[in-house]
């Protein structure tokens, strides 16, 4: 019986996220910390760890059936090699932003201004391709990493690095200036998959589907006046057909039962109790499958 082999990153900040999917998708797994491969039980699928760089590769060569990767990472290797692969779907974590960013006390104002600067980066691929968009002639300097102390080192004049919150730039006298590319874990796969490892995909997929959902959902009951049904309903959060339920007893009131697809905010709820709704709960949903 076929498997598919996923490539997965070894350690670092796709791994926790990528292995919390795998499992939250039926996948039993016993991974050994140096373990280089891990077959999973419950689910036809074996494990690769490996560098993040080394997962588009893997996928096209087809050492690999599946990745999971950062988008920037895809991005960069995809500019500098022909690569054979697909992106399958994104996955809604390890969001973060590949980003110019310049010292707070640039005169920079635009980016016709980056116009025969130097500029520190990771991405040179992504850099360049972005400056020849936009007619700008600026040098790329390539660094493996610790990019955000090359203005401090006068080795340039700006950076292009990733930013989550903005901390890395802040401790070191530098500002955003523009994103480039927004960027979050995405599954990539190689195009042609033989209908076996297909249908084990289309089933991973389903599940992953699923998960992402329930993550992005909760699931909303509170009381409400009848006469505020329809004004409770606008206010929750992308809810389809809430379910209205009577309650015994309390000839004036309802229940009301809904699937929120959307983040339930401290403000929503005040929102809720302001137009009459109490004993609001909101609770988290673990699998949902349409
Ligand atoms: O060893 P391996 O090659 O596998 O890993 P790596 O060291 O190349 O990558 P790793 O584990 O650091 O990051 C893997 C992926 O996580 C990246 O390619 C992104 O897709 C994603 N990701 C999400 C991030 C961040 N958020 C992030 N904040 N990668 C790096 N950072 C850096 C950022 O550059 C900054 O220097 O973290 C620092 C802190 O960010 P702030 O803005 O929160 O201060
Ligand atoms: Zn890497």
């Amino acid at each position: 019986m076929s498997r598919l082999k996923i490539a997965v990153q070894k350690s670092g900040r796709l791994n926790e996220g990528s292995i919390a999917l795998l499992k939250k998708c039926g996948l039993k797994l016993s991974k050994s910390k140096d373990a280089l491969f891990c077959r999973a039980q419950k689910f036809p699928v074996d494990i690769l760890f490996v560098r993040d760089d080394d997962i588009p590769n893997f996928v096209s060569d087809g050492i690999c059936d599946l990745g999971i990767v950062g988008e920037n990472v895809l991005e960069e290797i995809r500019l500098g090699h022909d690569l054979d692969i697909k992106t399958t779907m994104p996955l809604g974590f390890a969001r973060c932003k590949l980003s110019l960013a310049i010292t707070n006390d640039s005169g920079i104002k635009e980016v016709a201004d980056f116009d025969g600067l130097k500029i520190a980066t990771s991405y040179p691929e992504i850099l360049k391709a972005f400056f020849k968009k936009q007619n700008v002639s600026a040098k790329v300097l390539e660094m493996k990493g610790s990019v955000e102390v090359a203005p401090r080192m006068k080795m340039a004049d700006a950076i292009f690095d990733l930013v989550s919150t903005g901390a890395t730039l802040e401790n070191n006298g530098l500002k955003e200036f523009k994103t480039v590319l927004q960027s979050e874990a995405v599954l990539i796969q190689a195009p042609d998959l033989e209908d076996e490892k297909q249908e084990i995909l289309d089933r991973l997929i389903g599940r992953m589907k699923g998960v992402i959902n329930a993550e992005e959902s909760k699931y909303i009951m509170l009381h409400a006046p009848k006469d505020k049904v329809d004004i409770i309903a606008d206010i929750l959060p992308g809810a389809e057909s809430p379910t209205v339920l009577n309650l015994e007893g309390q000839g004036g009131k309802v229940a009301i039962h809904a699937v929120c697809q959307e983040s339930v905010f401290w403000e929503t709820m005040e929102n809720l109790k302001a137009n009459g709704a109490s004993a609001i709960l909101v609770l988290p949903i673990e699998k949902m499958l349409d």
